[in-house]
């Protein structure tokens, strides 16, 4: 299954505002720096738009995330925000996802690790 160009409304399960650092991409450990996002979650991807308005207007994403194979858990010890997890990819790149709200994360949490159980191992 090819990522999504674009936010595409028939294949989005959620989407909304969510805070996100990278921590490694391209194997390389990454400074944490924390971002507010649009985030869209598909059967197969996660797809980060800068805002709601970019992803509306059809921009491509600016990470996508591969979610066959993807680890996700709850991660208090790497932040000191709270509601913290971390999702990790066969390919190594990891993001930490936050929302203040501890139900609405928790959403989240399991719309992803649901989609991801329902993928193939690898
Ligand atoms: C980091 C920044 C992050 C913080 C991180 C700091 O400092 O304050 O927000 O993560 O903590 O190192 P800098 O901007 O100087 O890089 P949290 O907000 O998630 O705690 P950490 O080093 O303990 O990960």
């Amino acid at each position: 299954q090819p990522p999504p160009t674009c936010l595409d409304e028939s294949v989005t399960l959620k989407q909304g505002v969510m805070n996100r650092s990278k921590l490694i991409e391209g194997g390389k450990r990454l400074r944490k720096n924390w971002s507010n996002c649009y985030l869209a979650v598909t059967h197969y991807y996660l797809l980060f738009f800068k805002d709601m308005k970019s992803a509306q207007s059809g921009a491509k994403p600016e990470i996508t995330i591969d979610l066959t194979g993807a680890m996700i858990s709850w991660s208090p010890e790497k932040s000191s925000r709270k509601n913290c997890f971390q999702v990790s990819t066969v390919a190594g790149q990891q993001v930490l996802l936050q929302e203040e709200c501890a139900l609405t994360c928790k959403e989240w949490f399991d719309l992803i690790k649901n989609a991801i159980q329902r993928l193939p191992m690898v």
